[in-house]
Parts: C-alpha cells; sequence; structure tokens
C-alpha cells in the first residue's frame, strides 16, 4: 500500500521543488470542502481507500492550517459505520459549517442501496462528530449526494445537493431539520448549464456563487451566479478544465471543489490523481486534494484556473518553531503515513530510510535557534536518525538527532543546532538502517530567550497549603513549563507563549482557557507541611467529561477533579473540592495540572486544611430559569421545563427523561432560545 504513496511523491518532487500539491500526501483524500473557523482552515475530505478501483471510502478525513501552506492532520471527523442507518463503504463528499459554536457535518452515504444525505454535530471543528437524528436527512435517492450548505446573512441555512440535477432546500435553525419541502433549481445535466454533481455555494462581495462539477465524465468545473441563494442561477463560465494525464495534472474523471476567502485571499480547491497517477494509473479513483490560489475579476467573475503541482506559492504567516509543532504538521512529506487511530494523539509513523517530511516558512526569528527538540518512541531492535535540512531535503544540515530504542515509551530527545536564523523551509530527513524506524509526535527548537531552567513565576515556589492562579506556571516554556496542543495564545494575555490565558472582568483577573485534552501546567511548588490536604478549584467547562488532574513530581495526587457543565457561559465558574489522594511530602516539588477532556476553563486551585469544613460553592450557572418551551429537531413540542441555576439545559433535559437528539429551548416569554444536544 505504502508503495502507491512512495513512488508518487518521488514523482512530485523531480517535477519542481516547490510542489506542495497535492497538499496531503500519507493518503488519499478526496472531495475538498474547505472552511474557515477563526484563524484557521478546516480542510473536510472523502478517504479513498489505498488500491481501489472504485469509490470506496469508509470515513471522512479533517485537516487544518493557519498559514495555508503547512497541513496538520486531524484524522477522521466519522466514520460512515457511525451513521447507523448507513451501508458500508459509501462516505462519499461532504461539507462542514458552524453555527451559534456547534459544527455542523453533512455527508453523502447510502441507505439500503440509495444515496443519502445525513448530518452529524460536534462541539470542535474536527470532531468527534455524532449522528443527532439516527436517520438521513434527505433520501434515500440513488440522485442524493454531494450536500453544500449555507447560511445566509439574515440567518437562513439552505443545503443543495444532487446528480444530475442540483436540489436544494431551507434548514431550520436547529440545522438538523428541513424546513419546507426540497425543491429543484435550474441547474440539470440537461441545461446549458451542463450541471454534473459536486456543488458549492459561497457568497462573495454580495454576490451568491453555485461552483460545480460540469459537463459529465471527464469532468470540467464550471460555475453560475445569483442574487439570491434561492436562484435562478445563471451560467458564467467554466473554472477549471478536465485535465491530461501529465506530470501537473494526473486528472481524475471527477474534480470536485470548494472555494474560501481566508486573510485577504482567496482559495480554489479540488482533486486530482497526481500522487497515484504516476505509476501509469488513470482509472480516476485513489485521488488526492490539492489547492490554488486565485483572484476575483473587479466584475466577480472566476478565471480559469489551471492545476498545477506547485499550489499556494505564499503562506498567510510564518510558522514558529519555538512553539511546539505536531509532526502531523506539514507542507509535504515522502514515504511516511499518520497513525490516527487515537484522534488526541495523531503521529507520524511507518518512517524508512529516506522520508522525509517537509514544513515551509519556518521562521527561526534574529537571535536564532540553539535546540531542537523531537518527542519519538521506538521499539526493541529499531532506531535512526532524524537529519534537520535548511530548504532542501540534501540543504544544510544543522541538526542531527539519534533515536535509540525506548521500549516503546515516548520520550523527548534534543540535539545542538548550527546557528540558524530568518526564515526557511525545513526537511526533516530519516536516516539509519531499518525500515519503520521509530515513531514521531512532535518538535520545537528553543531559542536563546527561551533557554532557560524552568523557575516558579514569581520567583519563589507557590506554598502549599494556599492558592494557586493557573496563569502563573512556571517559568521555562513549552515541554518543560507547559504543553498546548496547538501553541497558538488564543487568549493573548497576560503571557506572550502557548498557553491560552485570557483576562475577564467575570472573574476579576486571568484564567487558563480553551483547554484541552492532554495539555499540561507545571508549578513549582513547596509543600510546608507534609499532610493530606482538600483541594478546591474554580473551573468552568461545556463538557460533561472535561475536568483536571494533579500530580505531584509525576505522582498522581487526586481523582479527576469536575464541575457541572456552565451550559455555554464560559463565564460561569464553578468551586470543584474533593482532597488528595495521598499525603504530599514536605519540601520543594513540581505540582502538574493535567487537563482531561476538551474545553476546560482554568481560574486557580488551592491546596487547603483537611480538617476545614467546606467552602460554599459558588454556583453562577448562566441565567437558565424561568420556564422553557423544548422543541424536538423535527419542531414537535416535546413539554416544557423549568429554568434552574443549578443545572445546566443539558441535564434539565436528561433528567427529564429525553432521548439522545437536538432541542431547542424557548423561553415562554420568547426572549431566551438555548439549543441543547442530549447525547
Ligand atoms: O467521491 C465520490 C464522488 O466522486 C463524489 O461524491 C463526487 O462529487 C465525485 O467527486
Amino acid at each position: 500500500m505504502k508503495n502507491y504513496l512512495l513512488t508518487a511523491a518521488s514523482f512530485m518532487m523531480s517535477a519542481s521543488i516547490l510542489a506542495d500539491n497535492p497538499i496531503f500526501q500519507t493518503d488519499f483524500t478526496a472531495d475538498p470542502a474547505p472552511v474557515v473557523i477563526g484563524d484557521t482552515v478546516f480542510v473536510f475530505t472523502s478517504h479513498d481507500e489505498d488500491g481501489v478501483d472504485y469509490f470506496t471510502m469508509n470515513e471522512w478525513r479533517v485537516f487544518s492550517t493557519v498559514d495555508m501552506v503547512n497541513w496538520t492532520d486531524r484524522g477522521a471527523p466519522i466514520q460512515n459505520s457511525d451513521f447507523k442507518w448507513a451501508d458500508r463503504d459509501a462516505a462519499w463528499a461532504s461539507q462542514m459549517i458552524e453555527r451559534d459554536g456547534k459544527y455542523y457535518f453533512y455527508i453523502t452515504s447510502t441507505s439500503n442501496g440509495p444515496r443519502a444525505i445525513g448530518v452529524a454535530v460536534a462541539d470542535h471543528p474536527a470532531g468527534p462528530y455524532k449522528d443527532p437524528i439516527g436517520k438521513p436527512l434527505a433520501g434515500p435517492n440513488w440522485s442524493y449526494i454531494d450536500p453544500t450548505v449555507f447560511i445566509d446573512d439574515n440567518g437562513q441555512a439552505y443545503a443543495y445537493w444532487g446528480n444530475p440535477k442540483l436540489f436544494w432546500c431551507k434548514l431550520n435553525k436547529d440545522m438538523v431539520t428541513i424546513d419546507g419541502r426540497i425543491n429543484e433549481t435550474n441547474l440539470t445535466a440537461e441545461s446549458n448549464y451542463k450541471y454534473t454533481e459536486g456543488p458549492w455555494i459561497s457568497k462573495h462581495n454580495g454576490i451568491y456563487y453555485m461552483i460545480y462539477a460540469s459537463h459529465g465524465v471527464p469532468e470540467k468545473i464550471s460555475y453560475a451566479t445569483s442574487n439570491s441563494p434561492e436562484g435562478p442561477w445563471t451560467f458564467r463560465g467554466i473554472i477549471q478544465e478536465s485535465g491530461t494525464h501529465n506530470e501537473v495534472n494526473n486528472f481524475a474523471f471527477t474534480i470536485h471543489s470548494g472555494v474560501i476567502d481566508f486573510k485577504g485571499h482567496s482559495y480554489f480547491f479540488y482533486h486530482n490523481q497526481n500522487l497515484r497517477g504516476e505509476e501509469g494509473y488513470t482509472g480516476g479513483f485513489t485521488r488526492s486534494c490539492c489547492v490554488e490560489e486565485f483572484t476575483y475579476g473587479a466584475d466577480g467573475s472566476i478565471p480559469l484556473i489551471p492545476a498545477t503541482n506547485i499550489g499556494v506559492k505564499n503562506p498567510v504567516k510564518n510558522l514558529d518553531p519555538y512553539l511546539r509543532v505536531e509532526a502531523e504538521t506539514k507542507a509535504f512529506s515522502h514515504g511516511l503515513r499518520m497513525n490516527y487511530k487515537d484522534r488526541n494523539n495523531i503521529f507520524v509513523h511507518g518512517i524508512d530510510r529516506d522520508d522525509y517530511i517537509k514544513v515551509r516558512s519556518v521562521d527561526f526569528g534574529e537571535e536564532g535557534a540553539f535546540k531542537f527538540v523531537a518527542a519519538v518512541r521506538c521499539a526493541s531492535g529499531k532506531g535512526g536518525n532524524i537529519e534537520v535540512h535548511l530548504d532542501k531535503k540534501d540543504g544544510e544540515k544543522i541538526a542531527v538527532l539519534g533515536v535509540e530504542p525506548t521500549n516503546n515509551a515516548w520520550q523527548e530527545l534534543e540535539t545542538e543546532v548550527t546557528m540558524v536564523t530568518g526564515v526557511h523551509d525545513i526537511y526533516f530527513t530519516f536516516s539509519g538502517q531499518n525500515s519503520d524506524m521509530f515513531e514521531f509526535d512532535y518538535w520545537y527548537f528553543v531559542d536563546q530567550s527561551h533557554n532557560i531552567p524552568q523557575t516558579p513565576y514569581n520567583g519563589e515556589p507557590a506554598e502549599i497549603p494556599g492558592k494557586i492562579q493557573a496563569e502563573e506556571y512556571d517559568l521555562g516554556g513549552s515541554g518543560k513549563a507547559y504543553y498546548d496542543a496547538d501553541g497558538q495564545n488564543r487568549g493573548e494575555a497576560f503571557r506572550k507563549d502557548g498557553v491560552d490565558v485570557y483576562k475577564s472582568d467575570e472573574i476579576d483577573g486571568y484564567a487558563v482557557g480553551y483547554a484541552q485534552k492532554g495539555e499540561w501546567l507545571e508549578y513549582t511548588v513547596n509543600v510546608k507541611v507534609a499532610d493530606e490536604y482538600k483541594i478546591r478549584a474554580r473551573l468552568s467547562t461545556g463538557n460533561e467529561n472535561a475536568g483536571i488532574k494533579l500530580y505531584l513530581d509525576d505522582e498522581e495526587i487526586s481523582d479527576f477533579i469536575q464541575t457541572a457543565e456552565n451550559g455555554e457561559d464560559w463565564e460561569a465558574y464553578l468551586i470543584a473540592e474533593t482532597m488528595t489522594t495521598k499525603k504530599l511530602p514536605e519540601g520543594e516539588h513540581i505540582l502538574k495540572l493535567q487537563i482531561e477532556g476538551d474545553w476546560i476553563n482554568i481560574d486557580w486551585i488551592e491546596f487547603y486544611d483537611k480538617n476545614a469544613s467546606n467552602v460554599e460553592v459558588i454556583n453562577n450557572l448562566p441565567s437558565f430559569e424561568g420556564e422553557y418551551t423544548v422543541y424536538t429537531a423535527d419542531g414537535k413540542i416535546a413539554g416544557t421545563v423549568n429554568g434552574d441555576k443549578s443545572v445546566s439545559p443539558k441535564k434539565a433535559l436528561k433528567n427529564k427523561g429525553l432521548e439522545n437528539g437536538v432541542y431547542l429551548l424557548k423561553s415562554v416569554d420568547e426572549k431566551t432560545t438555548i439549543t441543547v444536544v442530549v447525547e
């Protein structure tokens, strides 16, 4: 299986040193569906299984980027088999859209033979997604494939899909039920529009665009525009011609596309067959996704966009190598694969000698790096080296990190770096005797300003008993004093590193926010008296599975510490109380605060006398008070519920015994509407 990817990657590199299309090289991907969420572009794709000769797809895949040139593999957001009504091998084109902080993923599958459109919902753009309705949103019907979704400025949501006709409908605000009837647009195979499939709805400068695969097979990409999302649509032209089987565009007979505007630039995503085509394969399956930058004409026209193997020339930002970078973040790679079985810890595996990873536009700054650190693990009998080269695969070698067998335990290894400053592409190449040499989880460089040991934030260790503010974690930087999964400081307050510290008037100060499973913070502490202690922690979470655990010198000292959910109000902090699970030894230690479960904010933790009476629990849940009418996803009334400040809306519905699903709560005065997913 690996050979398909190996040979194709060699071909790509010989074609051009700048060749970064296809953008995902470790698996075959198709039907790219890009979406901008804040500062990040996510691309959802179908996943063509290796070596198949049909559209055999068991799951979808998701990738993200903040710079448009380096892509992070985020694994599978959901599998076809997670839709209980769906047949196997039929995970075709999809699209995700955000509404009110929830993420809705529309997919193609089949139900008892014919195709159908399904929907799943998640709390995080990359998933995991769950089917809230347990049945197709539309279909089964042989013409129902390739959903595209859109929310207009007035809040009305629309869904479109189909081959060889383009259907459309309105969606209710819950995004999982259809409002009214399913209609046909004026785009059909028979019309002059040559509509085939793969529609993509978008709006740019007040014009509604419908981009679609056209002209039967081999497909082209065409577009039509309208002054309304409900049409009628006017044909405007061809955006991409059918490809040829050459080194630039080894076309598949399908081309499925999507467009976005991001940071003042416009991008066109599509798929071709370059990764496998070099073997002479022309079957049209096992496809791979590509992207090109383009500019709209002054009249709103979209130019002809030829397929290139170069892709995006200029990143929208440089990559900071002094923050942890996942090994699965890359512009291009050769040979290796991703292990994404645990979606919380995706890593690079299948590393053979001469495989490589390319990372673009890495900004080493003026001071420069002096150390390279990588997290690796290695089974006995294996081992090898990570070499770091500048600008070319065989460019200047600035570091070599030897990886010895570690009984397959993850460990951070480090090595010195030849002084490097400024912006460079870097290539990790792998040398050694074996195939499958080791596995590679993440890396970072250390610069002179971060060349400091781990020390207490305030100069002196925090005292136990006493209160520790979450944002006052130790100095020492990423990997030493903290680990933040994306290295991006989303709160942009208090400290200028990768931890998401934010300022809040509600809590009268700072807190660590947006914390995700696997992240951690460390505090140098001084235990004044060896003893067991009561612990209280001021936390806020919207996820019933999120909490924290505490460790002293890597030994667990607490159970899972959790509060009730905050009912979507992130400023609704609650206090959780527990006891240390053991006696804390006197003296100086490292306290680790480990995040368990996604999305939790931490204001402070406090250790206090084990004999003290419990403090009054501050229970400032959002104003979920008064009577609410409960509507099901179908718009039927499922009863009423009385808001209670101490219970989240989700808990209140669960207590009522309502089944899993999406519900809309409307206060009787109609001023407040809350969407609740019971799962
Ligand atoms: O990926 C399977 C099918 O191929 C899609 O649904 C179509 O748009 C075409 O790309």
